[in-house]
């Protein structure tokens, strides 16, 4: 870093000190605080992005969102070239910046940061480029001032605002623009709202006569993702959906509305009620990077039937599995496409009976997209879901060639052959299910593609099986860092001896799961239970929140 370049970032982060008693930290997926205490860490991620475009020379995307935290809360999301989070190894180094005291230590940090990195910013030559985006928050538009500011602080690196989007849509665009292709907000629309339609056209006959795409209801969290369905819907004709968002009317972001709401809930969001009993419904997150469905039941009050992420996974398994078999149909090259499934320990065990019983490799990481979407990437048709919605399919490049090879190689009088159809159908699929994150709008079109393909109701959909009965609880500690897992969290390997008392309690229990973890996001530790009865999971649930309290609670 020469003089100039220095003398610079020195006068701009004069302007964004850190609050002062705040540590501030990384966490699950970036950064999320109180709003107000954010500028300094928003500047100062602007210059991390740029820094990341110089070394990954490409383009890098920030979100400004807090996803289903509360409308005062913000914070922020980095997407690398490929769409998916920002790397792991830099983690450490956004932390120590979001943290640094003043600005000569701050200039310090990056020195030495981009000597290890070899990042050298040459004046003139500077290409750094990020893209910018933020939900619908209130606090958005300034703290997207301040992401700005940090950009320009490098010199030469040019920031784009791409208005307020979805966090996937922001993800799919820096995908695109890394891969040479075209990545505006209607480009996005029109790949996705095309394959859905691809889809739909490849319905079989005899399923297409029985389709009824009966109404669909979207609790779209007061936020951004309600607003972009509605762009969507417009573009894809004889769609019958009810957007409910009110978000502009008043009503306020993720309160009592929303994926993470109606998931940990298990009631009806705001503006449901039971004039609403049997029919589909669906709700997005507040950044649209997360989908559950559900149904009200008569006689139920406000409680709704979860079809949950987990319930998502097996649809997409069982949909791609099916189109595999056609293809391979009479043909000695059998299992050629490694499919598998990426799930978490807190994926409902019935879940995962249920996909190793459709013979498919299951694998459970920690909590948390990037563990699951790395996971994912290494088989050729890799499917990640967690439980709360967050999910999707990625599709290698050698199996979307594969796939073009053969529709190309199908002879004349094989086309149109339910076997090319299957073939179509996945290219699709990998088409319209986004490849950089989990996204709720193209997770909802696939399911709908799929629900019509098999003629399936939701209550048909979610009889694939029957979830065990399950309990989360949190429990505050005084260091929730005490606690070590392993085997994906199952185990807790510190404080020692906890894990015997828990495996003690697991054993009264027929069907008994039981794992405990610290939050990623909060500061808690959350304890996930399941038995064959629901009054066995509550009960195995607080037996294990006592045993928690008894090791790291205040009074131990
Ligand atoms: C974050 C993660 C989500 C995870 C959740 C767990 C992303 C984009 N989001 O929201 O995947 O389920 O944290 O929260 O990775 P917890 O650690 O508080 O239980
Ligand atoms: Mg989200």
């Amino acid at each position: 870093m020469n003089d100039k370049q220095r003398s610079i970032l020195l006068d701009a982060s004069a302007s964004f000190l850190p609050p002062p008693g705040t540590k501030l930290s990384y966490g699950t997926s970036g950064f999320r605080e109180d709003a107000s205490l954010l500028e300094s860490t928003m500047f100062r991620m602007g210059i991390l992005a740029a820094l990341r475009s110089l070394k990954t020379k490409s383009v890098i995307g920030l979100m400004i969102t807090a996803s289903h935290n509360k409308v005062s809360d913000n914070g922020v999301k980095i997407a690398d070239p490929s769409g998916g989070m920002l790397s792991q190894d830099w983690e450490p180094f956004a932390d120590s910046l979001a943290n640094s005291p003043d600005p000569q230590h701050l200039v310090q940090l990056l020195d030495e940061f981009m000597k290890k990195e070899n990042i050298l910013l040459n004046e003139g030559e500077c290409s750094a480029e990020i893209l910018l985006a933020r939900d619908t928050r209130p606090s958005g538009a300034r703290l997207l001032q301040a992401t700005m500011q940090g950009i320009k602080s490098v010199v030469g690196a040019i920031a784009v605002d791409m208005g307020i989007l979805t966090t996937p849509q922001l993800h799919w665009m820096v995908r695109a623009r890394n891969m040479g292709n075209k990545a505006s907000e209607l480009d996005y629309f029109h790949e996705i709202s095309t394959s859905f339609r691809s889809l739909i056209d490849l319905i079989p006959t005899e399923g297409a006569k029985s389709k009824t795409n009966d109404k669909l209801i979207i609790d779209g969290a007061n936020g951004v993702g309600g607003d972009k369905l509605e762009s969507l819907v417009k573009m894809i004709n004889g769609f019958d959906v009810e957007i409910r968002n009110t978000g502009k009317e008043g009503g306020v972001l993720n309160e009592e509305v929303g994926a993470d709401y109606v998931q940990k809930e298990k009631v009806t969001p705001q503006g449901f009620d039971m004039a609403d009993v049997g029919t589909r419904c669906a709700s997005l997150d507040g950044d649209a990077d997360r989908l559950v469905y559900f149904y009200i039941e008569p006689k139920t009050e406000n409680k709704i039937i979860l079809v949950d992420g987990d319930k998502m996974l097996s649809l997409f398994a069982l949909f791609i599995l099916d189109q595999l078999k056609i293809i391979y149909e009479d043909d000695d090259e059998e299992d050629q496409i490694r499919l598998g499934v990426v799930q978490t320990a807190y994926a409902n065990g019935a879940s995962t009976a249920y996909l190793k019983f459709l013979g498919l490799e299951v694998v459970l990481t920690p909590t948390g997209v990037k563990y699951l979407h790395e996971k994912a990437d290494e088989f050729d048709i890799g499917i990640y879901f967690e439980a709360n919605g967050h999910g999707t399919v990625l599709f290698s490049d050698a199996t979307v060639e594969w796939l073009e090879k053969r529709n190309r190689g199908f002879p004349v009088r094989s086309r149109g052959s339910e076997q090319q159809k299957a073939v179509l159908r996945l290219l699709a699929v990998s088409k319209l299910i986004n490849q950089a994150v989990g996204d709720a709008l193209s997770g909802l079109l696939l399911v709908e593609a799929i629900l019509l393909h098999m003629g399936w109701s939701i209550h048909r959909w979610n009889e694939l099986y029957q979830d065990l009965p399950s309990r989360q609880l949190k429990v505050k500690v005084v260091d929730r860092t005490a606690i070590v897992t392993a085997n994906a969290e199952t185990v807790a390997v510190e404080p020692s001896g906890i894990q015997d008392a828990i495996n003690t309690e697991v054993a009264k229990y027929p069907n008994g799961r039981c794992f405990i973890r610290p939050s990623g996001t909060e500061d808690v530790v959350r304890v996930y239970a399941e038995a064959s009865r629901q009054e066995e999971a509550d009960d195995l649930a607080k037996s294990v929140a006592q045993i928690v309290d008894r090791f790291l609670g205040f009074g131990h």
